[in-house]
């Protein structure tokens, strides 16, 4: 009888310390975790891409005291303090660790800077040998501050938010680093792909490999779900868009789900139009970022096979009033019976006036508050 008890009681003791470890890791399963993987939940969880930035004057300060772009992504106490700004002011469920798409070229050797006003500048490469040979401890060692920023972040947030680690996708890296610079078309390097497919497969190759790395390394450090950006894939043909945004991409699910088969994955094929579903079905993502120009049935179509998450204009965020109110609640009528995630078709405009945002998060909590 007492020997009963005593292991009645340290059974109770090691659920315990399960439990409270199972929180500190961030691992409780919050409703944008459920709805990721496709169950449904009381309330609309909602974040917004580009939820850090320019539009808060909080961020504003910061960034000016840190100087450069690079270094605050580069300092892990600056990285998190600004990845949490966006949750001490709105009602969000999730938090993007703040870093940039192109820390990976900068990782792999590349010069990277960003011009003030002007955006992102790269020396351009003409094949992956112009770049030094890879050593993926160096590599991983160039990003440590990134990884340190998400066990920060992770430490400092409540367990009811999650943590989402990014990556760009192979085609748009790939984009950025042959061009030099962002563009419009990239015809530069969609004509390049016609003359050197090899030379541009080798390109793919390499960041195949290194963008998994870097996200299976990003869920060890805190991160609780992913979302890949393809942020240029909508330039693409049929089969150059099969050949450089769905396989690549459907390979580095393939890899991150071998080393964390539970992982929830979101999956952004911005301006894909007739490629979205393809996209869906052909590269085993959880989730799909859906951008403004697809319409609210091509969304319920998508939700059969994942949770879908979107779609409102940015612009009309940043105008603000009825006619986004009227937006969001159409959005959220037409989707929440399925897997439904609210965000924007693409990033907050750094002109975005904060009471919008403000306005907009609290129309969609309200939304299933009745
Ligand atoms: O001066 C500044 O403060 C720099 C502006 C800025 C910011 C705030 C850049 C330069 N990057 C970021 C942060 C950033 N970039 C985040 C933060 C997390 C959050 O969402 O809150 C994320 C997810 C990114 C990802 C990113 N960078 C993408 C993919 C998403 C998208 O917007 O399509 C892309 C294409 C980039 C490249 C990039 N970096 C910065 C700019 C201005 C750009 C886009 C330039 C272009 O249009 O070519």
């Amino acid at each position: 009888m007492i020997h009963g008890s005593y292991y009645y009681y340290i059974l109770l003791i090691n659920i315990f310390i399960y439990f409270i470890g199972g929180l500190k890791s961030g691992s409780m399963k919050t409703e944008f975790i459920k709805r990721l993987s496709g169950e449904h939940t009381d309330h609309i969880p909602v974040w917004l891409m580009r939820q850090a930035g320019r539009y808060l004057p909080e961020y504003r300060e910061v960034r000016k005291n840190a100087g450069d772009f690079l270094t605050l992504c580069y300092t892990p106490k600056l990285a998190s303090e600004v990845t949490l700004q966006p949750l001490q002011r709105f009602d969000l469920d999730a938090a993007i660790i703040f870093s940039d798409i192109l820390v990976i070229p900068h990782a792999l050797g590349q010069k990277v800077w960003f011009e003030e006003g002007e955006g992102p500048r790269l020396d351009p490469i003409q094949s992956i040998d112009d770049l030094p040979e890879f050593n993926q401890d160096k590599f991983l060692n160039h990003l440590d501050p990134v990884f340190e920023a998400l066990r920060l972040t992770r430490a400092a947030l409540p367990d009811d938010k999650s943590l989402i680690g990014f990556a760009g996708a192979p085609w748009t890296l790939a984009c950025y680093m042959i061009n030099g610079r962002g563009s419009r078309d990239y015809q530069n390097v969609r004509h390049y792909t016609f003359q050197n497919p090899d030379a541009f497969q080798n390109i793919i190759d390499r960041l195949v490999d290194v963008i998994s790395i870097y996200l299976i390394e990003k869920i060890k450090n805190g991160a609780n779900a992913l979302q890949i950006f393809d942020s240029w894939c909508g330039v693409l043909s049929v089969e150059e868009f099969d050949r450089w945004s769905v396989q690549p991409t459907a390979e580095i699910v393939r890899r991150v789900r071998k080393a964390y088969p539970d992982i929830p994955m979101i999956g952004f094929p911005r301006m894909a139009g007739y490629g979205y579903e393809d996209y869906v079905e052909k590269t085993g993502i959880n989730a799909v970022s859906c951008d403004p120009t697809l319409p609210l049935s091509t969304l319920r179509a998508m939700q059969d096979h994942v949770c879908v998450q979107g779609n409102l204009d940015n612009l009309l965020l940043l105008k603000g009033g009825d006619a986004m109110v009227s937006q969001a609640k159409k959005i959220c009528e037409a989707l929440n019976d399925k897997p439904f995630i609210f965000n924007l078709g693409h990033g907050v405009i750094k002109e975005t006036p904060p009471e919008h945002v403000e306005l907009l998060i609290k129309t969609i909590k309200d939304f299933t508050r009745g």
